[in-house]
């Protein structure tokens, strides 16, 4: 069947006004156009998530919040009950697909790539049920105003490399104006480690994130604005990580020269967000997708999971 079948009229018209605008070097011109188009095309389900139910909020009383300013906050091992039955889980994941990763470059980011599966899923349930937990939905909630969608999940795996390219670049993301990725250190993670090194979001400036989501910024133009010593990195101990806007903080990662690097990772967007379909285009090594169908496989804890998937 003709691909172009399967895409609907509205994600047809994204992808044109998304081709067009990247290709003047309006990328961020090109995010808000899609999202209006999506509220406009379906005002009611905008409205509907704009006010988070009260199940969503404070169910919880001890929320420590991402920084709307900064975009960001760390988290040492000991922060969430959980880091250390995910740590354990994702070594177990990794030693079970260790033979499989001998080769990276089979992979679309030979320096960063998902080993988890749906069926490593059913084995550790504690990695959904962290990522669906009431604190970390409440401080992703308070953060993005709204019900937040969990758009992927997975363990990624960076292999020792010399490359900089793509996400080893400074950028920001485009699948929406702003989301939320939580990275959880799997290995300790030191210098040489490929540490998830950013900006805070009240230095990415609209000129820069222009510029990071067309991946054209050289690290010399970062070091200008904040010298190197100073970027935040996510370095420390196994279960150390960072809540962050990766859509607002310029980023990159994965430049392990001399130490490869597990990481556990998580993805909220917006609704609407800007993320174009593509059908048939899955990438190897690419995040899995969280859907209604993936967790309805799952022994969930949060009685209301599917509120945050579409
Ligand atoms: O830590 C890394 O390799 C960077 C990952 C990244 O850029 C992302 O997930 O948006």
């Amino acid at each position: 069947m003709d691909i172009t079948n399967r895409i609907s009229l509205g994600d047809r018209l994204d992808r044109w006004v998304f081709k067009k605008c990247f290709r003047v070097g309006w990328p961020l011109l090109a995010l808000r156009l899609i999202l209006a188009r999506r509220i406009v095309w379906s005002p009611v389900t905008w409205l509907h998530h704009c006010w988070p139910t009260p199940t969503v909020t404070n169910t919880s009383s001890s929320v420590e919040s991402i920084s709307r300013r900064e975009g960001y906050r760390l988290f040492a091992p000991g922060t969430f009950v959980e880091l250390s039955e995910i740590v354990a889980a994702c070594r177990e994941i990794f030693n079970r697909h260790q033979a499989e990763i001998t080769d990276s470059t089979r992979f679309n980011k030979p320096y960063f790539y998902n080993i988890l599966t749906a069926e490593d899923l059913k084995q550790h349930p504690i990695l959904m049920n962290f990522a669906l937990s009431a604190a970390v939905i409440e401080a992703v909630t308070d953060y993005l105003g709204q019900t937040p969608r969990l758009h992927s999940i997975g363990v990624f795996y960076s292999a020792v490399n010399d490359s900089i390219d793509g996400s080893q670049m400074y950028h920001v993301d485009g699948d929406a104006l702003s989301q939320i990725k939580c990275f959880v250190n799997v290995w300790d993670v030191g210098a040489g480690g490929g540490a998830f090194t950013f900006l805070p979001k009240r230095l990415s400036s609209i000129s820069l994130r222009s510029k990071g989501l067309l991946k054209a910024i050289a690290d010399e133009e970062v070091a200008r604005l904040l010298p190197e010593a100073d970027q935040i990195k996510v370095v420390g101990s196994a279960g150390s990580g960072v809540f962050v806007d990766t859509s607002r903080c310029l980023h990159q990662g994965s430049r392990a020269r001399t130490h490869p690097r597990l990481v556990f990772q998580f993805q909220y967007v917006t609704r609407p967000d800007a993320l174009l379909t593509q059908p048939g285009r899955e990438v190897a090594g690419g995040h899995l997708l969280v859907t209604r169908q993936l967790l309805g496989g799952l022994s969930l804890t949060n009685p209301q999971a599917m509120q945050f998937v579409t």
